[in-house]
């Protein structure tokens, strides 16, 4: 999605994006804290998380993408696929892990950790870098 070039209206924009983020984010905790208190076991979103990361790797595997994709080491990293190979060998790879998951048993922790670094070299997040310098400018 492409912002509106006008600054008012993407820094509005913006404003409304982060607020939407931070209610869903505030919804989503306020809720797991409120499962956690019922009489049913197992019910929050961290537990069901959980339950399914162990059921498939895929789930963990998905989670350490994302990390790689959000937190790589520089702003300005580029795939080492060009895209639209990165997206397949981001799509192969999660397919080879969740059925190798299958097969056999891996532990989470070593999916969400093998993944990170596919996500962060494959889909790297291509940050734009006028805004990144205004975040920069406005956290000093
Ligand atoms: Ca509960």
């Amino acid at each position: 999605m492409k912002l509106p070039q006008n600054q008012v209206v993407r820094a509005a924009t913006k404003r409304v994006v982060l607020i939407v983020l931070g209610v869903l984010i505030a919804a989503l905790i306020i809720a797991d804290i409120d499962l956690a208190r019922d009489d049913i076991d197992g019910n929050t979103w961290s537990e069901l998380v959980r339950l399914a990361g162990d059921r498939t790797i895929g789930v963990p595997w998905l989670f350490g993408l994302v990390m790689g994709h959000w937190f790589h080491p520089s702003d300005d990293l580029k795939p080492i696929v060009d895209p639209p190979g990165n997206a397949l060998v981001v799509l192969l790879s999660t397919a080879v892990i969740t059925a190798l998951g299958l097969l056999m048993s891996l532990p989470m922790w070593l999916a969400f950790i093998a993944a990170a670094p596919v996500g962060a070299y494959l889909w790297p997040m291509s940050a734009n870098p006028d805004a990144l310098s205004e975040l920069k400018e406005t956290r000093k």
